[in-house]
């Protein structure tokens, strides 16, 4: 039995979801995902780990099918409901999803997948009302599919069970006292374990209520916070930097009412990316919160954390959460001392499985059972601080992950280029952006057409936002791409 499934039936009148003005039970969570399960099955008795892909918008549907397809024993595989047609393409082929579950508004985005591959398609809007009996799942099973950008060209599918994923929402529940009283507000994108795991599904957990807004915009996030019924928050650094813009310029008398709500929640979260110093201090002038920054990763869910109720570290990430091992070793393997760096690895149940049909590229992330994070932090006084990772080639922006050596891989592939070198620069809003330094083709001057040619490859927030013009890239003497000087001559353009 899936724990999460399973402890909604202690909650069967409670409200599970706030959606398009609507409120949702668990009771009807169970019943829709019941549904949506006995129609995967279609009188099969197990769907034995089939990959069911899915594109709706946040909201009762996304959750319905992700039980659903959990109940009927499928691998859940979120899409990105921004994404262009070719990173929708590449996780369908990757998986070999069976079937695509989608409602109307994505009916075009998707509808080459049905020529390009033997897929089942499933409007949401026609799954019905049909009876069976449901499988028992066992909890060592996969459960979710989620892909994440590396140090390899192309995104790997990180796999996680439903044991992985109930002890990642059990260290979280239980270090930051969640409870069914809870109501909170996810404004998150539905692929990553932020929005998946943090919020949606430790507030199911709990039998708290979760919220959706369809995107992200600040007026509504806030007419929502006015209401006074959410007591929790969680988003990236760069959303609390747009909150905080967006405030400044809101009448006095509208700034005195949000900080006055605001001061009423119980417990506001900052992950995903390095939370600048300046961001935490103007939000705690508006909200009165320290916010509480913790830190972790597609591979492991969340890893260390400020405390809820101690002394919150500005600058720092924390301490362990339950259940999870952290060590800090040195460039050969051995343990660091306090105030010396040194890479974080992380054991625990909390770690995910594999990456999805990539054995190789799961042995060598691991070593002796630790799991190899690549951020490199300094243990000082008890709480950690993160001091940056071991390659210049992952790039955080906006708190997602992209791959350089991606970028780069595609932007060899336009006619006017001959080599590339791309890079993250430090940004007070993004974190970092994407920068790109091509080196152009001969008889090749400009590429006035580049942006718009990206656009339908990459996902929007990929896409270089700074570009140079060199004759060739910085180079040490064995001829390799120095990025890190790469890295200082685009940051002082
Ligand atoms: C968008 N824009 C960017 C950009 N992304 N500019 C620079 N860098 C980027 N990365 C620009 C667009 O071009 C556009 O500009 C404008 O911003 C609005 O674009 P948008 O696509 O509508 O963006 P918006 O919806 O505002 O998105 C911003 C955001 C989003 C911060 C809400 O990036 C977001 O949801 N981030 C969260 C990602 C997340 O959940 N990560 C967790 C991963 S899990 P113009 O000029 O056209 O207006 C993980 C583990 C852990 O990391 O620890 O949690
Ligand atoms: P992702 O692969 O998208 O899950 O991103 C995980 C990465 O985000 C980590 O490896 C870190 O580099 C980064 N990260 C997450 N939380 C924090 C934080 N609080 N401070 C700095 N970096 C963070």
């Amino acid at each position: 039995m899936i724990p999460l499934i399973n402890s909604a039936s202690q909650f069967t009148s409670r409200v599970a979801v706030r959606s398009g003005n609507k409120d949702y039970s668990y009771g009807q969570l169970l019943d829709r995902s019941a549904q949506i399960a006995w129609t995967l099955l279609q009188g099969r008795e197990d769907l034995e780990e089939a990959r069911i892909a899915f594109i709706v918008d946040p909201g009762f549907d996304y959750v319905a099918i992700q039980w659903g397809i959990w109940r009927a024993g499928g691998i859940a595989i979120p899409l990105c409901i921004k994404h262009p047609y070719a990173s929708i393409k590449y996780v369908i082929e990757d998986t070999s999803a069976e079937a695509v579950i989608f409602s109307d508004v994505y009916r075009d985005l998707i509808s080459p997948l049905f020529s390009d591959f033997t897929i089942r398609s499933l409007p949401i809007a026609q799954i019905g009302v049909e009876k069976g009996r449901l499988p028992d799942i066992s909890v060592e099973r996969r459960a979710m599919i989620l892909y994440t950008s590396g140090t390899t060209g192309h995104p790997k599918g990180v796999v996680t069970s439903h044991t992985n994923i109930e002890a990642q929402i059990r260290s979280l529940v239980t270090f930051w006292e969640w409870s069914e009283e809870d109501h909170i507000l996810n404004i998150l994108p539905l692929h990553h374990v932020h929005g998946i795991v943090n919020i949606l599904c430790c507030a199911l957990w709990s039998g708290a209520c979760c919220e959706f807004l369809p995107k992200f915009d600040p007026a509504q996030i806030f007419e929502v916070f006015k209401k006074g019924e959410v007591n929790l928050f969680m988003a990236v650094p760069t959303i609390y930097y747009k909150l905080i813009a967006f405030f400044n310029q809101l009448p006095d008398s509208e700034q005195k009412e949000i900080s006055g709500k605001l001061g009423a929640f119980r417990l506001m979260v900052s992950g995903s990316a390095a939370l600048p110093v300046s961001t935490l201090e103007k939000w705690r002038e508006i909200s009165g919160h320290i916010l509480l920054e913790r830190y972790g990763m597609t591979e492991m869910g969340m890893a260390i954390s400020n405390p809820y109720r101690g002394k919150r570290k500005p600058g720092y990430i924390g301490e362990p959460l339950p259940g999870v091992d952290i060590r800090l070793v040195d460039e050969e393997g051995g343990p660091v001392e306090e105030g010396t760096p040194g890479e974080i690895q992380i054991r625990g149940s909390n770690v995910f499985r594999e990456y999805w049909r990539k054995p190789e590229a799961t042995a060598e992330s691991f070593v002796d059972g630790w799991f190899k994070s690549g951020d490199i932090a300094v243990l000082e006084e008890g709480s950690y601080r993160i001091l940056g990772r071991n390659s210049v080639d992952i790039i955080k922006s906006g708190g997602y992950k992209i791959s350089a050596l991606e970028i780069e891989e595609i932007l060899r592939k336009h006619p006017g280029v001959k080599d590339c070198g791309v890079v993250g620069i430090p940004d007070e809003e993004w974190g970092e952006i994407v920068a790109a330094s091509i080196i152009l083709k001969e008889g090749c001057h400009e590429l006035p057409d580049l942006k718009e040619w990206l656009s339908d490859k990459l996902p929007n927030y990929k896409i270089p936002r700074k570009y140079m013009v060199q004759n060739d890239l910085p180079r040490n003497v064995m001829g390799k791409v120095t990025k890190k000087e790469l890295q200082k001559i685009m940051s002082e353009l």
